[in-house]
């Protein structure tokens, strides 16, 4: 058999969780592209209707539902419905996810929850009712979004980067526990990457200027530039696809170098 045609994603039905725009959006389109069948959800209606307006727009017929990835009740609900509409998921991307930038000592104790709710918990809920439909058919895919605050802090996230380290090992976790189904979970860590997440951290200033931390990623990263959604995809689609069987538990960071990197030295 070609080799490529492990990369396929052809018949597979692919759940990315919040995904009317930004990264999972940008891993959605390479999945349908690779012949996935891709099944959505967001907070409202009106943004899964921009959101499948979006897929129309790059020729996808995507399956859209409202449905908070924190509410486990409507996520079962929302399973049975996509079962009745495309039947039983064979890849789970948890992408769905909030931050809140407060200094620790600032944050209240309800934002530092709900901050996990939605990066750590969320994902627990979803794997676990999907994972059973991946048993069902003898193999399965989860992808958790991940971060580079999955292996350092920095100033004012610290929620985000207690949710982002839990996510990597529970994403280990399910490796070891449901392994042996043939299901492998991974991570993906993306670097800093150009989406409505981080737009606050690239605004341009009064004076025309760059936001110091835009300047400050910059010369962070290797690449030394933002990426982009579209730098996510081949990572993805290898990790959902059979082309990546024997990896699980891994983390694969996507950021540009930023981790391998101490910084630029003095000039
Ligand atoms: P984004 O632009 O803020 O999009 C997040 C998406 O998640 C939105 O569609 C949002 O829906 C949805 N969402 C939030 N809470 C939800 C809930 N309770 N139930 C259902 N959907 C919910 O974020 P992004 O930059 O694309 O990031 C996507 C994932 O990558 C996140 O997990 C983020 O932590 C992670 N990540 C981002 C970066 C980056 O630099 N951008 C880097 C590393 C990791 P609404 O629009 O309705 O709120
Ligand atoms: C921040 C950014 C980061 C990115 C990403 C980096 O405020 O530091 O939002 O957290 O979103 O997680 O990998």
């Amino acid at each position: 058999m070609d080799f490529t045609q492990n990369f396929s994603l052809k018949g597979k039905v692919a759940w990315v969780t919040g995904a009317s725009y930004g990264i999972g959006f940008g891993i959605a389109t390479a999945f349908a592209q690779a012949g996935a069948t891709i099944v959505f959800n967001d907070l409202t209606q009106e943004k899964v209707d921009k959101g499948l307006d979006s897929y129309k727009a790059e020729g996808i017929q995507a399956h859209g539902y409202v449905c908070n990835v924190c509410d486990e009740e409507a996520v079962k609900a929302t399973i049975e419905q996509i079962h009745k509409d495309v039947g039983l998921i064979d890849i789970l991307v948890n992408n769905a996810g909030i931050i809140k930038r407060i200094p620790m000592l600032e944050m209240k104790v309800e934002d530092f929850r709900a901050v996990v709710d939605v990066d750590l918990n969320a994902p627990f809920i979803v794997s676990k009712n999907v994972i059973p439909d991946m048993i069902k058919k003898g193999h399965g895919k989860i992808i958790n979004i991940c971060s580079m605050m999955s292996e350092l802090g920095r100033e004012t996230v610290s929620a985000y980067a207690a949710a982002k380290g839990g996510l990597k090992m529970l994403t280990r976790n399910i490796c070891s526990e449901y392994g042996k189904y043939n299901i492998q979970c991974n991570g993906i860590g993306p670097g800093y990457i150009a989406t409505p997440q981080t737009a606050p951290l690239r605004e341009r200033q009064p004076d025309g200027s760059r936001h110091p931390f835009d300047s400050f990623i910059v010369s962070k990263t290797p690449a030394e530039r933002w990426g982009d959604p579209k730098d996510l995809q081949g990572p993805a689609v290898f990790l959902a696809s059979d082309a990546s069987n024997f990896v699980n538990g891994h983390i694969l960071y996507v950021d540009g170098g930023i981790l391998a990197y101490i910084g630029r030295q003095p000039q």
